[in-house]
């Protein structure tokens, strides 16, 4: 087992050897030419009752969002098909909720993910806390992934969110793997957090057995309203010295350039892709925020000759 210093001391190494390590450790697992698109669907918007600081869709801020209530399920296929269309193999659908209720809106969620798996799809979900007997529906349904972000370390989380804690997050990541679904998840850069907060986080996804499967990696996206819409940004350099040392620690994981590129340059995403991020949500808006957008997308990897994942 590796330590949060250890991992401190791969995250420090002079640039040219942590990009040589996180390319070496790439290579073994995954084509460095292939990209993955994936399309995120806000199936219900806004009007949660948690207050996590830096999301918009906190009851608790004044973020001017639309709220909007549990998505038809003809609908949120229609996407689901433009969104392969345009190149994506993984569609996510997200909901603005602290926790999966046995109810209609639940047995409306399995609707889509059945609907989705359908279409060929790989499915990810993200509903906030759910038991086993939950997420094995889910699975039953033809769901692949469940997304449950740690976010932080323990102890940064708990000055960002009050309402539910770090120890809440593992209890349902632990479900998700019983129920026998794949693990996304990942956290936040960006939240004012120093960078052992940030090596504590990934030693914590070290512990997890197996470790998660895909790895999103956001860099916050201030929202005015929030407690965090002041924050700067990360420099962008220590951003990409945060995906390389994921992509050391978790050769065989994707790791996601997630939230936060819109203010990323293209050269910047870039060596993202180097340092071995090889996924990316593509289409004009993330949940609620904006995103670069599908032809952005499919220009940047054409400029580096690369390819979308088939
Ligand atoms: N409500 C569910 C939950 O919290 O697990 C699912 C949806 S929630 C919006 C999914 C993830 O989006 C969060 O865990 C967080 O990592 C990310 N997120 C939310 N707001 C963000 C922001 N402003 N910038 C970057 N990432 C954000
Ligand atoms: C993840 O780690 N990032 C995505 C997905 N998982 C669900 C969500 C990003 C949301 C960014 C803020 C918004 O658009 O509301
Ligand atoms: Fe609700 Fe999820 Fe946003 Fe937290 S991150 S406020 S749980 S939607």
């Amino acid at each position: 087992m590796i330590s949060p210093s250890e991992i401190r001391a791969i995250h420090d190494l002079p640039f040219p050897e942590l990009m040589y390590r996180a390319q070496t450790a790439h290579r073994q697992h995954w084509n460095p030419e292939e990209i993955q698109f994936c399309t995120l669907d806000s199936i219900k918007t806004g009007a949660c009752p948690e207050d996590c600081a830096y999301c918009p869709q906190s009851a608790r801020y004044a973020t001017g969002l639309k709220v909007e209530p549990l998505k038809e399920v003809d609908a949120v296929l229609k996407g689901a098909a433009e969104a392969k269309a345009n190149g994506s193999t993984r569609y996510c659908m997200g909901a603005a909720w602290r926790e999966v209720k046995d109810d209609r809106n639940f047995e409306a969620v399995l609707e889509m993910v059945r609907g989705v798996a359908s279409l060929g799809m790989e499915v990810c979900v993200t509903l906030g806390m759910v038991n086993v007997e939950q997420a094995k529906r889910l699975k039953e349904a033809g769901c692949n992934v469940y997304n449950h972000n740690l976010d932080s370390s323990q102890d940064f989380y708990e000055t960002i969110i009050s309402t539910r804690s770090f120890q809440d997050r593992l209890v349902t990541i632990d479900a998700v793997r019983q129920a026998g679904l794949e693990v996304c998840c990942g956290g936040i850069v960006g939240m004012g957090e120093s960078i052992d907060q940030r090596m504590h986080f990934l030693h914590e996804l070290t512990e997890m057995d197996p470790p998660p499967e895909s790895i999103p990696i956001n860099h916050l996206v201030p929202v005015e309203g929030t407690p965090l819409a002041d924050l700067p940004p990360v420099p962008p350099l220590e951003f990409i010295r945060m995906i390389a040392t994921a992509r050391i620690l978790f050769p065989a994981s994707r790791i996601r350039l997630s939230a936060g590129r819109t203010s990323m340059s293209d050269e910047m995403q870039a060596l993202a892709f180097l340092a071995g991020a090889n996924s990316l949500f593509t289409g004009e808006r993330l949940l609620t925020t904006p995103n670069p957008g599908q032809s952005h997308d499919h220009q940047l990897v054409a400029a580096m000759g690369m390819r979308v994942e088939a």
